[in-house]
């Protein structure tokens, strides 16, 4: 009954579009695009769990729910707590607007709310390489302000942005001057703790010289200043992973916790946690670490690390983390490192524990929720990226009911395309547009692409050749390219789709010769395969090789939906012709 009317309340709230109770609501930045797909004919699923409507997707029981809470790409969460509701922050690296901002009333659903980072002003992401860009972000709430500190690792290092409606606008980024990635915040009265790991640079000291510290280091910090107002000074080594890293600072009772990840993202990532009496340590290890750990185990999620803490009433807590779901014999997973959820239990020595230091794809629901307030309306789509540069904002304005981009000369493999996509989020799934584009020359392309990097992609697209548009695929997986030339295709409007079933790509449309359909294995867009932090978006791009003169695509009602599958006939059972007696 309580999960029913919690449910109710989610509905009520999303469809009234409730007020946030902290913090006032603001106009838009004036840079930021914002992309009101229904406005516009585009249609598409929205994150799982929460439907438009704001009605639960899953089937639950009420009282168990299942990880992950963000599929997709939706890596180093981070949370805090502001009375009834819950926010969340995860990376975004080279896709722009940077770092989404998520709500929640029961850390299970998650509404995608805006970016922290949606201004150009904010984030400088040209020149980025593949999966550099922001890092790593923390969510911290205190004396009525949001603060979220990161890294933009290819410009300008650690920042602090604070705001007070976490739906934005957030400030400028004020830069600190410490080395490393993953910063956090503390707050302690009118003290705020700035902690980060040791030195990121892969070439750097903590790689080259054996006795170079590795591990967490702390300074004391204004966070609307940047300023740090104490030496920096390195407080644990962690238990002996490669990469100390991921910290977060915790009081609870006497002690303070630092919560750190190691052993690397990949499949060697664990949890660590260690106390002490004094924020600057001496930290001493727990006795029950790792407090996360998937490795070598036959877990479907595998790599968790990387966990923030958040306490609800009664002294209940929980932890997010980043976890993967390898697929096949030969582990590749294309969805990114997802957000899973976890209780955390205290032992009664005092420390925090997660039972059998594993993430269950089905967990029990928390139990002591703060009472529900109103959730803010998600009815703006917070779902869609570019590639590190700003949408052009007249997108929506040049033909009524049709989104246009202009082709940039960038292709796909360089830096700089003309994209817009948003994550896969399900292993399987079906996506559909319609382009109506006028190529001129050899060069100008416009349609639909699976990405998951400049090196790894798979597109569909209208090309001239000659006197005729034509359909063309390409599948580049780092070096090696398979470029198709199909049919010729009618005037007019063309619907393209990317579909994704067990474990292989088709892109098809319809030419004059009869449907194409062009298959690529899932796994060559895998981050087994293709490296990397981030994980594979479905997106509409448009290249031009003209000079000098704007070569525009439309697009219109794109689709995304999560393919369901069949249901499994067991060899025996239901579907077993009745035997007649004759
Ligand atoms: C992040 C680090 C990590 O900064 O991966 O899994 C890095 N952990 O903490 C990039 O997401």
């Amino acid at each position: 009954m309580q999960c029913a009317d919690e449910r109710a309340g989610i509905v009520r709230d999303l469809r009234t579009g409730g007020r946030l109770r902290h913090g006032r609501v603001r106009p838009d930045p004036s840079e930021v695009v914002r992309l009101n797909w229904q406005r516009q004919g585009m249609r598409l699923a929205p994150y799982p769990g929460v439907t438009r409507r704001g009605k639960a997707l899953r089937i639950e029981d009420g009282r168990t729910f299942e990880n992950p809470v963000l599929p997709g790409f939706h890596p180093d969460p981070s949370v805090c707590r502001v009375g009834d509701a819950f926010y969340l922050v995860t990376s975004s690296f080279e896709y722009f607007p940077g770092i989404p901002v998520f709500t929640s009333l029961n850390l299970v659903h998650w509404a995608p709310i805006g970016h922290v980072l949606d201004r150009a002003g904010q984030l400088d992401l040209r020149g980025a390489r593949t999966s550099g860009g922001i890092y790593a972000p923390t969510i911290r709430w205190h004396g009525g302000m949001f603060f979220v500190t990161a890294t933009n690792v290819s410009a300008g290092g650690h920042f602090i942005v604070h705001g007070e409606d976490p739906r934005g606008p957030w400030s400028d980024p004020v830069w600190v001057d410490q080395d490393g990635i993953d910063p956090s915040l503390f707050f302690e009265g009118d003290t705020v703790y700035f902690t980060s790991n040791v030195e990121a640079d892969v070439a750097g000291p903590h790689v080259t010289d054996a006795e170079f510290e590795r591990g967490i280091q702390q300074c004391l910090i204004n966070p609307i200043t940047g300023k740090r107002l104490s030496p920096t000074r390195f407080i644990w080594g962690g238990t002996g992973g490669k990469f100390p890293e991921a910290p977060h600072l915790y009081r609870r009772g006497g002690f303070y916790y630092l919560v750190i990840a190691e052993g690397g993202t990949e499949y060697g990532h664990f949890g660590s946690v260690a106390r002490s009496r004094s924020p600057w340590g001496p930290f001493e290890p727990s006795p029950y670490n790792p407090l996360l750990s998937h490795s070598g185990s036959p877990n479907p999620v595998q790599a968790v690390g990387h966990a923030d803490l958040v306490e609800l009433d009664g002294d209940e807590w929980w932890l997010v983390c980043l976890g993967i779901r390898p697929r096949g014999n030969w582990y590749h997973h294309n969805l990114g490192r997802e957000t899973f959820l976890a209780p955390v239990t205290w032992t009664s020595d005092g420390w925090p524990t997660v039972r059998h230091a594993q993430v269950q794809m089905r967990e029990q629901r928390p139990r002591r929720l703060p009472s529900a307030s109103p959730l803010p309306s998600p009815a703006t789509h917070h779902e869609w990226n570019t590639v590190r540069t700003p949408l052009d904002p007249v997108v929506f304005s040049r033909r009524p009911n049709w989104l246009s981009l202009t082709g940039r000369p960038a292709t796909l493999d360089e830096l700089h395309p003309s994209f817009l996509g948003r994550r896969q989020q399900h292993s399987d799934f079906s996506s559909s547009a319609g382009v109506d584009f006028d190529p001129q020359e050899v060069g100008d392309e416009a349609g639909l692409v699976v990405r998951m990097s400049e090196s790894h992609h798979f597109e569909i697209a209208v090309v001239r050749r000659g006197n005729t548009r034509v359909l063309m695929t390409r599948l580049r997986v780092g070096s090696i390219v398979q470029e198709t030339v199909h049919g010729s295709i009618p005037d007019g409007l063309v619907t393209m789709h990317i579909d994704c079933v067990d474990d292989s790509y088709t892109l098809g449309a319809a030419t004059l010769d009869g449907p194409v359909r062009v298959t690529g294995d899932a796994v060559l867009l895998s981050s087994e395969v293709a490296g990397g932090f981030t994980g594979v978006y479905i997106g509409i791009y448009c290249t031009s090789q003209t000079d000098g003169r704007a070569t525009i695509a439309y697009f219109r009602d794109f689709k995304y939906y999560e393919m369901p599958r069949l249901p499994v006939t067991e060899e025996w059972g239901l579907d077993e012709p009745e035997r007649k007696e004759v």
